[in-house]
């Protein structure tokens, strides 16, 4: 037995991918799988049968045998490895074992995997028996431990109730993949704990109708997707927020005639994308849902009728239109000079969102197509083009539905705050909109992917610490590992005075740049940052952690101005509508630094761009966000077909890579990816040792058994409770204890032989 133990021919690889080149050898000789990537770049499982020079002869499953060269070729795990629900347990962490892994957990409804101390969950399209109450008492009471959002939330709960510390669960991944179905489960969790059926938990689950009607829309990859920012333009096939067909669809007749209401089809800013229904969607039915969420919330019925009419006058703005009515395209109150058909709609259109707002129709008509200017004392209207006038209608139903977003949160909180005490502990779940690189990238690309940057900081620098305060926590002689950062990355976008955002705003105060300048000015100041890259034209990359991404500055300048003039805000001050008045209110608010502006009483909020505000509002979440203690869940998408069952390789390693999971993979990789509680250890493998090495306590075996099989000190370490290995150990010592066991049962056969 022992001559069969002696066989070391493994040199010795710090890390399993690394140097395991060298080892093919070894491979061949024991016949042990490893992952051929083909011609069509699909990672096969296989055994090695011979070498020569760098190529290799490859048997695959399937039984071809293909000749690749050995840069295509990665060691596959050992069976015992396949499908564990933790991916650190690997001992060779590549992306084909990584990717085997998850499918073969995906293929049997096990959505949920780990990669160290992050969740991964994929989404199943389908609904999986794996949520409700049998199963939050299941991990409630401990019975059950596979990784699942529900023992995410048990976590953060217990940490906020132990320690007393708030708590961050943080959940990313694309469009589609699941953020806000998993950020649900969470809340539901929580509820439950909570008390279930009433009380404030219920009150909270039942503002997820309320906020999804309002946030949410249908996409080309999502029916349901958080959204910003589409009232006024659709893309083909994409809805504008599910509340605006609710309304229409469901309204009671009052509510319809005192509105004005009509048809979704009959408004412009919903029948220009040719898309009014969702298949399996019952719009009436969730109005009908969303009125009691609204009941049982408390949101008080003088707020509810307020949204509703601010919600139709939005619609209505949508359908006023204009005339041009000289050759330098200047409009005027278009309604006097149309033909008389088109006059009675636009009339109907300007005076039922007049009538909505609280104002005349003369007033909205004027706001709508002048600019008033100042000249000397006096102030002169100065008519818009049709651009400007357009762009204006369309700045002030944006304004009133993004005010009336943030109103209704604010309602709603309120309303939850009352009688209530506060416990100032908290456990915070954030549902973020992913990284995207689409084959164009325009400006929100680039604000969606800024704020994604910022999450991967925070994101890697909790994971080194977690990590390595596990082996400080465990007694591990550990030198710490210093992360790569994408400090140079934020840097390129965020510092001043020479930074993307800082050079957008330059240019879009500067009346005579365009979208070509701004590109230039962008080659000219960045080029020495290694993250951008300048290409032809108005184009420019960026790398970002998670790839580069082409970006085309067509319509930057445009989308980082905000065209609400001061004529609009003066004119929704003075609308008897009081929600109008308060949303006005808030942007005329004093500043507390005066403002750079040479006209008195100058709109500060105004003033500040889109970019700006943006990094504001990031800025202030991830100071929310430092002062918890963070879960992390990265979804993922298993195909582009919204389907179940599929899983596309491609698809989900792009993932794998954009968010980062291969990220952790490489931090586990220079740490000990594989840890064993002493007890497991000297259970599976003190079989390898004499009795008297066996009569010990299972650190003492483990210890042993890693001196038995001259295992290099640097390859693990011997923690308080836990054996450390390094990647690829597990499985040296698994193949020599399957060695040991045919031994044993070679010499038992033997012997009974002998016996016989
Ligand atoms: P997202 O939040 O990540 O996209 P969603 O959470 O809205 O994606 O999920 C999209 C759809 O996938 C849902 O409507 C469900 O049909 C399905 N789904 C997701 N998770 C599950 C699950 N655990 N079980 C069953 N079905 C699920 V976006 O908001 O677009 O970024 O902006
Ligand atoms: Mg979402």
């Amino acid at each position: 037995v022992n001559e069969v133990l002696e066989v070391n021919e493994m040199k010795s690889a710090k890390s399993g991918e690394v140097e395991w080149e060298d080892n093919l050898g070894y491979f061949i000789k024991k016949k042990l799988r490893v992952w051929c990537r083909l011609e069509d770049g699909k990672w096969e499982s296989g055994m090695i049968q011979s070498t020569s020079g760098d190529e290799a002869f490859v048997l695959l499953s399937n039984g071809n045998v293909v000749k690749v060269s050995t840069g295509e070729l990665l060691p596959a795990n050992p069976d015992i490895l396949e499908g564990v629900d933790d991916l650190i347990q690997l001992s060779y962490l590549n992306e084909p074992s990584v990717l085997n892994n998850i499918q073969y957990r995906y293929s049997r409804d096990m959505i949920y995997s780990k990669a160290g101390p992050v969740l991964i969950a994929v989404n199943p399209f389908k609904a999986v028996p794996i949520y409700g109450n049998k199963f939050i008492t299941a991990y409630r009471q401990k019975v059950m431990d596979s990784p699942h959002v529900y023992a995410i939330a048990d976590t953060a709960y217990n940490e906020m109730m132990g320690d007393g510390v708030n708590q961050s669960i943080i959940i990313s991944g694309e469009s589609g993949a699941g953020k806000t179905e998993t950020a649900k489960f969470a809340m539901q969790y929580l509820a439950a704990l909570g008390g279930g059926s009433e009380g404030i938990e219920y009150e909270i689950l039942q503002t997820n109708h309320i906020l999804e009607a309002f946030g949410n829309a249908k996409t080309s990859r999502n029916d349901n997707s958080s959204r910003f920012s589409r009232v006024v333009q659709l893309a083909a096939g994409e809805r504008s927020y599910h509340i605006f067909y609710q309304l229409c669809a469901g309204a009671p007749s009052f509510l319809k005639e005192r509105l004005n209401l009509k048809v979704a089809n009959d408004y412009n800013y919903l029948n220009q994308s040719e898309c009014l229904t969702i298949d399996g969607v019952d719009d009436a039915q969730n109005f009908h849902n969303l009125m009691e969420a609204l009941d049982i919330v408390l949101i008080r019925k003088e707020d509810r009728e307020q949204t509703f009419a601010m919600l139709a006058a939005v619609l209505w703005l949508g359908n006023i239109s204009f005339q041009v009515i000289d050759n330098e395209n200047h409009v005027e109150c278009v309604y006097l000079f149309n033909p008389k058909a088109l006059r009675i709609f636009l009339l109907v259109a300007v005076t039922t969102a007049a009538m909505l707002m609280g104002c005349s129709s003369d007033e909205l008509m004027l706001a709508l197509s002048t600019h008033k200017i100042q000249a000397g004392k006096d102030s002169i209207a100065k008519k818009l083009t049709l651009q400007q006038a357009i762009d204006s209608r369309d700045a002030l139903a944006k304004f009133i539905y993004g005010s009336l977003f943030d109103w209704i949160v604010e309602q709603i909180n309120k309303s939850l705050e009352v009688g209530k005490q506060c416990t100032g502990r908290s456990i915070n779940i954030l549902d973020i909109y992913g990284f995207e690189s689409f084959k164009k990238n325009s400006f929100e690309q680039f604000c969606i992917n800024y704020a994604n940057e910022r999450l991967q900081q925070h994101f890697n620098r909790h994971l080194f610490k977690l990590e390595q305060e596990e082996y400080e926590l465990d007694g591990v002689d550990w030198t710490r590992v210093e992360f790569e950062d994408n400090e140079e990355c934020l840097n390129l976008i965020e510092k001043k005075p020479l930074g993307v955002l800082s050079l957008l705003d330059e240019e879009s105060n500067f009346p005579k740049a365009t979208d070509l300048t701004f590109a230039n000015k962008l080659k000219q100041h960045l080029g020495s940052n290694s993250c951008f890259k300048g290409e032809r034209g108005r184009a420019f990359s960026i790398r970002h952690y998670a790839g580069e991404v082409p970006y085309d500055t067509n319509g930057f300048l445009e989308k980082n101005r905000d065209p609400l003039q001061t004529d609009i805000i003066q004119l929704l001050s003075s609308c008897t509508c009081q929600v109008l008045q308060l949303f006005a209110s808030k942007m005329l608010k004093p500043s507390p630094k005066p403002a750079a502006s040479s006209q008195p009483g100058a709109l500060d909020t105004q003033k500040q761009s889109v970019g700006t505000k943006f990094k504001g509002q990031l800025f202030k979440l991830m100071h929310q966000l430092e002062n918890t203690r963070p879960h992390f869940i990265r979804c993922i998408k298993p195909n582009s077909k919204q389907l179940p069952g599929i899983y596309e390789e491609d698809l989900v390693l792009q993932q794998f890579r954009c968010c980062g999971v291969l990220e952790i993979v490489r931090i586990s990789r220079s740490g000990y990816p594989t840890r064993m509680r002493h007890q497991e250890f000297a259970g599976r493998y003190g079989v390898l040792l004499s009795e008297k090495q066996l009569s010990q306590d299972p650190l003492s075996i483990s210890v042993a058994v890693l001196q038995q099989f001259n295992v290099l000190p640097e390859m693990y370490q011997v923690g308080y409770t836990k054996l450390y290995l390094r990647s690829g150990q597990l499985a040296a010592l698994e193949d020599r204890r399957k060695q040991v066991l045919q031994a044993i049962i070679r010499l038992q056969k033997c012997f009974r032989g002998y016996q016989a």
